[in-house]
């Protein structure tokens, strides 16, 4: 049998490749089931560069991603090699947000794959007398403790300022759903700082990514002591997932999504002040309204504010009918004390009720009863925490759009 298409090489060499990887599935006693089950799960890439150790560009590519695991439309809005939780999708679901609906955002163009056999971590500087490094088992034979609590893009809700301030700014266009709330598992930063002698004299501590960018952040010494900063190997129960900095990545509790590290590599403990461009030019307040704070070009973004969101599609239908309005709110500060909800742009308010559990630092589930008839509703939420920030209806403008916390509009059409 001849076909056509095997002329070109491009198809030919696809093919040929499939067939070859297949073959050396089954001799290593993969059944087809079994082989087409691994592809999808997405481990596919991994698994079929294991089977062929050298020569297969075409294949070795594929382990090359911007993103590991499947992105459903149902589940997210996709955005280059970020993903955007849908919040519709959390309707159905418990407190935390499960691996495989956690948005991701990934600075550099793939995600690094590491072998924990190889893998390690170097902790060194001026603020430690004992630099060395870790491996991935002994960082498992380390205490740890399990912690729930949101990590959240400093750039989520950016596209308000459009809405706000009828100005689009470039950057991902996070509607509300660069947020997730996990269980996560890790070795508190304390434990390896005490193990390398850090000194009294510490004043910043660095980690740094190993994927193409080296991102890097620094935290003061009293965050990277607290009990809650931790080197995380597990989220949600389950080894930490590629896309999420496998095998380890910080939890810095409170603050923006940039500080939790992912894929870290080193860590530097320093007895000066330390800087990367993520706390000197991105991740900082630009703006008329903000200081610059040399080397700064802005105060630097460290704790997230309040935020509140409707488990409801953007600018989607919902048939009429009772039923409950649901939402929620959460701080980078403590926990949530209060939500308010109108649906008719922020004439009338009324106050919801808040579910079990309320965590600090991570969020609270809300709801409304709401006798939804068909028309046009303009939903809005606001919330306050036990620190006694609120949500303000409009906030300066910043070159960046960062830290989007005022209350927005959510409009929905009941049919
Ligand atoms: N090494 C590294 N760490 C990183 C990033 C990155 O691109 N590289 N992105 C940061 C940003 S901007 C955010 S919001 C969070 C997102 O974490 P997630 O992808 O697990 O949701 O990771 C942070 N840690
Ligand atoms: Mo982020």
């Amino acid at each position: 049998m001849h076909r056509k298409d095997l002329l070109n090489e491009e198809i030919y060499d696809r093919e040929r490749a499939d067939e070859f990887v297949w073959k050396r599935a089954k001799v290593l006693g993969l059944s087809r089931r079994q082989f087409i089950q691994l592809l999808a799960a997405g481990a596919g890439a991994a698994a079929t560069a294991n089977l062929l150790p050298s020569h297969r560009k075409l294949v070795a590519a594929e382990a090359d991603r911007a993103i590991i695991k499947p992105a459903p439309p149902e589940m997210f809005l996709q955005n280059g090699s970020n993903l955007e939780m849908r919040w519709e999708a959390m309707y159905t679901r418990g407190y935390l947000v499960p691996n495989e609906l956690f948005f991701v955002r990934n600075n550099s163009p793939a995600v690094p794959r590491l072998d924990p056999a190889t893998w390690r971590l170097q902790v060194e500087g001026s603020g430690v007398s004992r630099p060395r490094s870790f491996s991935y088992d002994e960082l498992l034979t380390m205490p740890s403790i399990s912690v729930i609590r949101a990590i959240e893009c400093a750039g989520n809700g950016r596209n308000f300022f459009q809405v706000s301030h009828g100005k689009k700014i470039a950057g991902t266009p996070w509607n509300l759903g660069g947020i997730g709330v996990a269980e996560w598992t890790g070795v508190p930063l304390r434990e390896v700082l005490e193990r390398v002698g850090v000194k009294r004299s510490a004043r910043d501590v660095m980690p740094e990514g190993l994927d193409e960018k080296n991102i890097k952040r620094p935290m003061s010494i009293e965050k990277a002591m607290a009990d809650d900063t931790l080197l995380v190997y597990a989220m949600n129960g389950h080894t930490l997932p590629p896309d999420h900095g496998f095998p380890i990545r910080m939890l810095v509790s409170g603050w923006v999504g940039i500080a939790h590290i992912k894929w870290v590599g080193r860590i530097e403990a320093s007895e000066q002040s330390l800087y990367s461009e993520y706390n000197t030019k991105k991740y900082v307040l630009i703006g008329p309204e903000y200081e610059p704070n040399p080397p700064a070009l802005g105060p630097m973004l460290t704790t997230q504010k309040v935020k509140s969101a409707f488990e409801l599609p953007w600018n989607g239908e919902v048939p009429s009918g009772k039923r409950l309005l649901r939402g929620r709110s959460w701080s980078g500060e403590g926990r949530i004390t209060n939500v308010e909800v109108s649906l008719d742009g922020g004439q009338t308010w009324q106050p919801a009720r808040l579910r079990e559990p309320n965590l600090d630092l991570a969020w609270v589930r809300w709801d409304v009863d709401w006798d939804a008839r068909p028309g046009n509703y303009k939903l809005q939420a606001r919330a306050a925490d036990s620190e006694g920030n609120t949500q303000p209806d409009r906030i300066p403008l910043n070159e960046e759009g960062y830290s989007h916390w005022a209350v927005v509009t959510h409009s929905i059409t009941v049919t």
